[in-house]
């Protein structure tokens, strides 16, 4: 059955994910999905990148996912901002339980009565650990597969404490950029965004959001980095012996990525007749279709594991299935695989492989010999440059500067809208009353905008910076 097309986007999306075997939707709980076997390698190879930027000067933990109400409920501001979405269990077989039990939401309050535990002096800091796990939220939003989930399955958290002010800024920085890191590793444009104060995560003093487009237009929040400062540290009493012996709070941050990262994977680079996807991440990098004809199947098929022994480094398949070729074709660019080799009589005859990407389409003729390591990795770097141009002109087709409140208004309903935009509360409320919502100050001009950081406030002409406002997921 063929896909919507994708300006469908969401019926688009939610077949897809179906017919590429991503996922399976049918888990009889709301907001839960069970995870395919080749979309949990997709999901591992993704998660592999993320892993080997973290290992660099992290440490990888373990939490446990039940956090007692006590530990939960101690920052205040922290439970506002989440008593709505916690799940919590209340019994343990047929007794109550004494102290109630939440379902993480995230790991601060599971974290942090051991992070007083383990820091000491000056030292044992900065701290810097992070987890992949799931957690729940209670949405009441509408939920999505890979988008808004009750149980988000995979949650990198990386949580850190520092000596002062200074080093947690400096921590921020870095975290801005492994996650620029991964995101461009995965050809996904994004916008680095300060929230506005009262979209703050609960807790934190502030926070940095990445923003990318989906193709309908809508922004989605990929990541976020916050700056918690001592906000945690007092509530939990976590304090460390300086140099000059006195006892002082750490500062501390922390900063998520779900697997909204696969789902902007998806979003951002398919297409009508599928996934495309990056040369690093595919679960299958090359496919070798044969294309037999009676009296010449020993040559092909012999030529075809000549190919292979220049391949066998890469995640690849040779498809000596039943189906006619186009069948084959249609099969694995539902899939993504980035390369396809199609083999027949006529390149067995003349030692050459008929080539193709998935994102372009074009055939053209290699000879065997220039088959290398090398050319493919290079094929597979010119893939993920071709995609994130693509993505970055769909990008910029959807921005649209408003000059005028009414502007903002007429733009949202179908762009990303620039403005300027002082920080005064009252101008950012009218803004978001225009329509959209006011996603915050760009901290950095992203590499593909050509606009001055300040100008004039849309609302009262004030000293403004360039502000994104949009509708979002
Ligand atoms: N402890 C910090 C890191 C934290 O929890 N931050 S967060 O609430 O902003 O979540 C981190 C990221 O998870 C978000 O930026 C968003 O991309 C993703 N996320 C949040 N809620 C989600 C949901 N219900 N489904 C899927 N992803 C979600």
């Amino acid at each position: 059955m063929a896909l919507p097309a994708k300006e469908t986007f969401s019926e688009w999306f939610h077949e897809l994910i179906q017919a590429a075997e991503i996922l399976d939707i049918r888990y009889p709980v709301k907001g839960l999905y069970v995870w395919l076997p080749f979309g949990f390698k997709l999901r591992q190879l993704v998660y592999g990148k993320l892993r080997e930027i973290m290992d660099r000067d992290h440490n990888e933990v373990y939490f446990p996912a039940l956090i007692p109400e006590t530990e939960l409920g101690k920052e205040s501001e922290h439970i506002k901002g989440f008593e709505g979405e916690v799940y919590w269990i209340t019994h343990g077989g047929l007794d109550p339980l004494d102290v109630k039990l939440a379902l993480r939401p995230t790991s601060e309050t599971a974290m942090y009565p051991m992070f007083k535990l383990w820091i000491r002096t000056h030292a044992d800091l900065p701290l810097r650990v992070y987890q992949i796990v799931n957690v729940f939220r209670y949405e009441t939003k509408h939920t999505r597969p890979l988008i808004r989930l009750r149980e988000i399955t995979s949650f990198k958290e990386a949580h850190t404490a520092h000596r002062n002010q200074k080093e947690a800024e400096e921590q921020v920085e870095k975290a801005i950029g492994y996650y620029k890191e991964f995101y461009d590793f995965i050809a996904i444009p994004y916008f680095v965004i300060h929230r506005p104060d009262w979209d703050k995560f609960p807790g934190a003093v502030y926070t940095i959001a990445f923003d990318t487009i989906m193709p309908d237009g809508r922004s989605l929040q990929i990541g976020t980095v916050h700056n918690l400062g001592e906000n945690f540290a007092r509530t939990f009493d976590i304090k460390y012996e300086g140099f000059d012996g006195n006892h002082y709070y750490v500062h501390q941050t922390c900063y998520g990525i779900s697997e909204r990262c696969i789902a902007a994977l998806i979003a951002i680079h398919g297409d009508d007749l599928g996934l495309v996807l990056p040369f690093d991440v595919a679960p299958i990098q090359i496919v070798l279709i044969p294309v037999l004809y009676k009296d010449k199947e020993k040559e092909v098929l012999d030529f075809c594991k000549e190919v292979v022994e220049r391949i066998k480094r890469f995640r690849y398949v040779l498809d000596l299935g039943e189906e006619r070729p186009g069948a084959k074709y249609y099969k694995w660019e539902l899939k993504g695989v980035p390369i396809r080799f199609e083999i027949g009589p006529k390149e067995a005859e003349n030692r050459n492989i008929v080539v193709s990407f998935r994102d372009e389409r074009k055939k053209f003729s290699v000879p065997l010999e220039e088959i290398s390591e090398e050319r493919i990795r290079s094929w597979g770097e010119e893939m993920r440059n071709r995609l994130r141009n693509r993505a970055v002109e769909f990008i910029k087709g959807k921005l649209k500067f408003a000059r005028s409140l009414s502007e903002i208004e007429e733009y949202a309903k179908s762009s990303v809208v620039l403005l300027y935009l002082c920080k005064e509360k009252s101008c950012g409320e009218q803004v978001e009353n225009r329509g959209g919502k006011l996603l915050g100050w760009l901290k950095e001009l992203p590499n593909f905008l050509n606009f001055e950081m300040e100008g004039e406030c849309i609302v009262c002409g004030g000293k403004g910076t360039l502000a994104v406002a949009s509708r979002s997921y």
